[in-house]
């Protein structure tokens, strides 16, 4: 293990012999990509999933950069596939859910036009999915093992246009609180990392999403964007030992901005 200037050498390789379950690689841009790269750097065994035929390529390719990962398909809204996925994925150490959907036009505009089915969608795809992975991995997760759910401060607060989506992270955090209520007795951790706005595939279909993060940077107080490495570096932190009684947590990677209560502008 290297020791940078002594001050590093026991925070190398946090992760040798777990092996972690990271859905949501959609692209390299995507923030279970940035995820899947810092739990690789710390040892990690990695498997990934990917939703369907459009991005089997992708994750595929992908994988080959985490050591030939084996790669499944796992579409949340089929059993099918959860049970294919169970069956072939071994004991695991760690799940990241890293998922979300919501139809466009449900991310712009009123909330109260939302249709049933756009509401059924995202709340199936968005938040039902974290139990529908725990439910059918139950027997495949070793005991002591950490499962995060990835989730956004649209949940608690109201962001303008994210709608839907903040009603459905919402729905996931408080499922993240019960499940760690589920699983503690086996001393499994359940927890959401709530990022920063990042640009990805799915943040740009939040109508108004392009100007977010640059105004998020100069509101916090990092004053700065956050990357999925970062987000990444603190998914490391909860998959290891180092978490171990870390549970039923919304852990922010957002350079502070959830704690201002006024921005600079309006105090100024
Ligand atoms: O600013 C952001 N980007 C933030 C994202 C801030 C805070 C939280 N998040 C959350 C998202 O809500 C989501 O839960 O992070 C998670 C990952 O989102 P992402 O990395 O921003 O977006 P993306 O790269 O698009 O990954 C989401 C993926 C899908 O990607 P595509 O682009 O193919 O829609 O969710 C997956 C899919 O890979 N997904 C599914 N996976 C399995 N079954 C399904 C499904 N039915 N539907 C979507």
């Amino acid at each position: 293990m290297s020791d940078r200037g002594g001050r590093c050498s026991d925070l190398v390789g946090l992760l040798d012999g777990k092996t972690i379950i990271v859905t949501g690689v959609a692209n390299r841009w995507s923030i279970a990509s940035g995820i899947a790269r810092r739990l690789h750097a710390h040892g990690a065994r990695l498997i990934l999933t990917y939703q369907g035929d459009r991005v089997e390529d992708a994750v595929r390719d992908h994988a080959e950069e985490f050591g030939g990962a084996p790669v499944f398909e796992c579409d949340v809204t089929k059993d099918s596939s959860l049970r294919a996925l169970a069956a072939g994925a071994g004991k695991i150490d760690g799940l990241v859910h890293s998922i979300a959907f919501v139809k466009k036009e449900d991310l712009s505009g009123k909330v109260y036009t939302t249709s049933r089915d756009g509401f059924a969608m995202a709340m199936d795809i968005s938040a039902y999915s974290l139990i529908a992975l725990v439910g059918h991995l139950v027997d495949n997760l070793n005991d002591g093992a950490s499962i995060m759910a990835l989730t956004y401060l649209g949940s608690g607060q109201i962001v303008p246009n994210y709608n839907i989506a903040g009603i459905a992270k919402a729905a996931l955090e408080s499922t993240v609180r019960y499940l760690a209520f589920d699983l503690g007795e086996r001393g499994i951790r359940v927890n959401a990392i709530s990022a920063g706005p990042i640009k990805t595939a799915s943040s740009r279909q939040v109508a108004g999403f392009s100007a977010m993060p640059g105004k998020v940077a100069a509101a916090s107080p990092l004053k700065r964007n956050i990357t999925i490495d970062d987000v990444g570096n603190v998914a490391v932190y909860l998959a290891s030992d180092l978490s171990s009684q870390v549970t039923a947590d919304v852990h922010f990677v957002d350079a502070g901005y959830h704690a201002m209560g006024m921005y600079p502008e309006a105090a100024s």
